[in-house]
């Protein structure tokens, strides 16, 4: 099953599931308010079933947002050989650390973004006035609650600064964290629908001026650590009372010449989720 947050024309925000092509939406109470609210449930789908009214929505009727309420988001780094390559190329002082990173039972993990740094589809994701050397990197994202259950799986863009980056990596936070600096979407696809984690592939296209200037793609079965094994570093001694998102990692890297331009299409498609479409904008 595929839940969506959605905002009515009226304003109001509220919650559907997602069909091959249908939008039905939920009838939300005050037990279950909100799309984060369902995922706190022990049966979010049984939940979403129960609430489900009888018709469905059209397209137009609808705005699908980001499916975040008041999550956290966070991040891993270097999860696959291709990012640990990129990384290695990107920063002579650094090379080292991400080498290291790439082997040691501990992960990179970092906080990403607040929900308003989030942008869902169809919104625009940023490049930094100050940064010369941007990507987008498509992103498998575990969705966790509160009693630390991977209850689903979305699509991240973790969008990232490469020359702030590679210049330093104390600087990784200025790099990761801005304004618009993470797509999110299109749905929460709850745990017990996604395909095997050997079936999941994730695709990468940008397009500029209606050409395409990248298109790249890898399979889950690439990274290097497990999902359970991400979430319990991430929650050691850290609570999340609200939930968090975990952007699990890129393995799709254009090359050293590429950099994103405003103006560019960004598509991420991962099976068993979606497709998830931003465009760039800068300054
Ligand atoms: O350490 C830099 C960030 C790496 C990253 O975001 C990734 O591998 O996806
Ligand atoms: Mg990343």
């Amino acid at each position: 099953m595929k839940l969506a947050k959605i905002r009515y024309r009226s304003g109001e925000t509220g919650v559907a599931v997602v069909g091959e092509s249908s939008l039905t939406p939920l009838r939300l109470n005050a037990n279950f308010p909100t799309l984060a609210s369902l995922l706190e449930s022990d049966d979010p789908a049984g939940i979403a079933w129960g609430l489900a009214q009888q018709s469905t929505l059209g397209a137009d009727e609808v705005e699908i947002l980001a499916p975040i309420d008041s999550q956290e988001v966070w991040a891993a780094g270097v999860t696959y050989k291709r990012s640990r390559t990129a990384r290695m190329e990107e920063s002579e002082a650094a090379a080292s650390c991400y080498d290291r990173v790439y082997v040691s039972p501990r992960p990179e993990l970092f906080m990403k973004a607040t929900p308003h740094r989030v942008s869902g589809p169809g919104q625009p994701v940023r490049i930094r006035a100050d940064a010369t050397w941007n990507v987008p990197e498509p992103e498998l994202t575990l969705v966790m609650n509160s009693k630390l259950r991977l209850v689903g799986f979305t699509i991240g863009n973790d969008m990232s600064s490469r020359d702030i980056e590679g210049d330093n990596p104390l600087y990784l936070p200025q790099a990761k964290v801005y304004n618009q600096c993470c797509g999110l979407g299109p749905v929460i696809t709850l745990a017990e629908f996604m395909p095997p984690r050997e079936k999941i592939g994730i695709r990468l296209e940008i397009n500029r001026a209606g050409s395409r200037v990248f298109s790249g793609s890898t399979g889950v079965d690439q990274m290097a650590r497990g999902f359970e094994d991400l979430l319990g570093w991430l929650t050691r001694d850290n609570s999340f009372p609200n939930g968090a998102f975990l952007l699990t990692g890129t393995g799709v890297v254009p090359d050293s010449n590429f950099t994103l331009s405003a103006g560019d299409e960004v598509t991420i498609s991962i099976d068993g989720i979606g497709t998830l479409r931003n465009t760039v904008v800068q300054g």
